[in-house]
This record gives structure tokens, sequence and C-alpha cells, in this order.
């Protein structure tokens, strides 16, 4: 299928570990196309559509959106992006999002890139953001770290067996950070 000729990463981390500002990084200096699950489902929040209220409600809660809403969102980006070389920021969050996007989209990813960061430091991130995010508050982050823990987890050590996870560690500044990315990115060929 045509979906064969693009090349998919997948860039997973807790809330506030850094993936939304290393994938700015890596689309810049890499010419990579930077989807973000989270930001489709909040311009679709945002819109009309017939599943806004569910998706505030479950966003608000730490909760995952169920997998054909974010699958389709994100199909239909790949597919309408003029570039083969997309990141995908934040998805999957489980098992059912990877099966469900495997089926649908018909692909694997090529590369999955995982923030490794200790709690304390993303919570300290998310709460310092002060975006108006409905979910930067205390109570959402600790759901939102049960649910990294639970659901999230199994996805990186599934692509782990696969050999396909490269583990970064998400502490220092943004630059040096980056400077841990840049070689993986570097040595592709696509
Ligand atoms: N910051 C970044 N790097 C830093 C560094 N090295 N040193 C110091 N500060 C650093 O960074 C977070 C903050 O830290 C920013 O202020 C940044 O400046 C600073 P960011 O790059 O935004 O981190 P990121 O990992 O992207 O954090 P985010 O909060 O976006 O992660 P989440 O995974 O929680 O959020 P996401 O938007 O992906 O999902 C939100 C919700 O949507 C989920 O909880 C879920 O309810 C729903 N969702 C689904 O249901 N399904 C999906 O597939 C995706 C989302
Ligand atoms: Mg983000």
């Amino acid at each position: 299928s045509k979906l064969r000729t693009y090349f998919i990463t997948f860039v997973l981390g807790g809330p506030g570990s850094g993936k939304g500002t290393q994938c700015a990084k890596i689309a810049e200096t890499f010419g990579f196309t930077h989807l973000s699950a989270g930001d489709l489902l909040r311009n679709e929040m945002s819109s009309d559509s017939e599943n806004g209220v569910m998706i505030h409600d479950t966003i608000r809660e730490g909760r995952i959106v169920p997998s054909e809403v974010t699958v389709s969102l994100i199909h239909k980006a790949i597919v309408s992006s003029e570039n083969h070389k997309i990141l995908i920021d934040g998805f999957p969050r489980s098992d059912e999002n990877r099966i469900a996007f495997e089926r649908i989209v018909g692909a694997e990813p090529d590369l999955v890139v995982f923030f490794d960061c200790p709690e304390e430091e993303m919570v300290k991130r998310v709460l310092c953001r002060n975006q108006g995010r409905i979910d930067d508050n205390i109570e959402t982050v600790k759901k939102r770290l049960k649910v990294f823990n639970e659901l999230n987890l199994p996805v990186i050590n599934h692509y782990s067996g696969k050999g396909k996870v490269h583990k970064v560690n998400a502490v220092g500044t943004m630059e040096e950070v980056f400077e841990k990315v840049r070689p993986i990115f570097a040595a592709l060929r696509c």
C-alpha cells in the first residue's frame, strides 16, 4: 500500500517528559512532519465535532480517548501530509491504541523514541507550563502518570522486544536532550 512508503516514528514518554519540545526540534532539523496526537484531539475538541464533549471530559480526567477517534485523526493527518517522514507524538498510549493503528493504518513504526524522565521532574514541568491546559493540574497529572505507567509502558516494552526503541534520558536542558536525540536521526537513511 501507499503507506509502506512512509517512515513513521512514534515518540513516547510520560506527561511533561518533553515529547512536544523535542519533536519540534527533530521536525525542524531533520525535515519530519510533527503530528501530536494530543494537539489533534484538542483541535477536534474545540471544533463543533460530535466527539468534542467526550474528548474534553476524557482529557480532563487523564484517561485515553477511544482508539477509533484518535487513529482516524492521525490517519487523516498522515495521508494529507506531503511528507513521507512522520513523527507521531504521544501515541499509541496503550496496546489497544497500538493494535488499532496497525489495523486501520496498516503500518508499524520504523522507529520508536522513548523519553525516560523521573516522575518528579515530569510533574514540575507540567505544573510550570501555565498554558491553560485543562489537564495541567496536580489531580489530573497524578492520573496521567498512573495511566502512563499502566498502559503506555507495555507499548514501549512491545516495541523494545522488536528492537525498535531508542531510550533517551530526558533530564537536562532542552538543548542537552536534543544532543542525545540528534545521532538517532542523523544515522537514518529515509
Ligand atoms: N520542557 C520541555 N523540555 C524541558 C527540559 N529539557 N527541561 C526543562 N523543561 C522542559 O514539555 C512540558 C513542559 O516542560 C513545557 O513547558 C516545556 O517547555 C518544558 P513538553 O515538550 O510539552 O512535554 P510533553 O511530553 O509533550 O508533555 P505533554 O503534557 O504534552 O504530554 P502528555 O503526554 O501528557 O500530553 P498529550 O498532549 O500527549 O496528551 C494529553 C491527553 O490527551 C492525554 O492525557 C489523554 O487524555 C489524551 N490523549 C489520548 O487520549 N490519546 C492520545 O493518543 C493522545 C492523547
Ligand atoms: Mg505534548
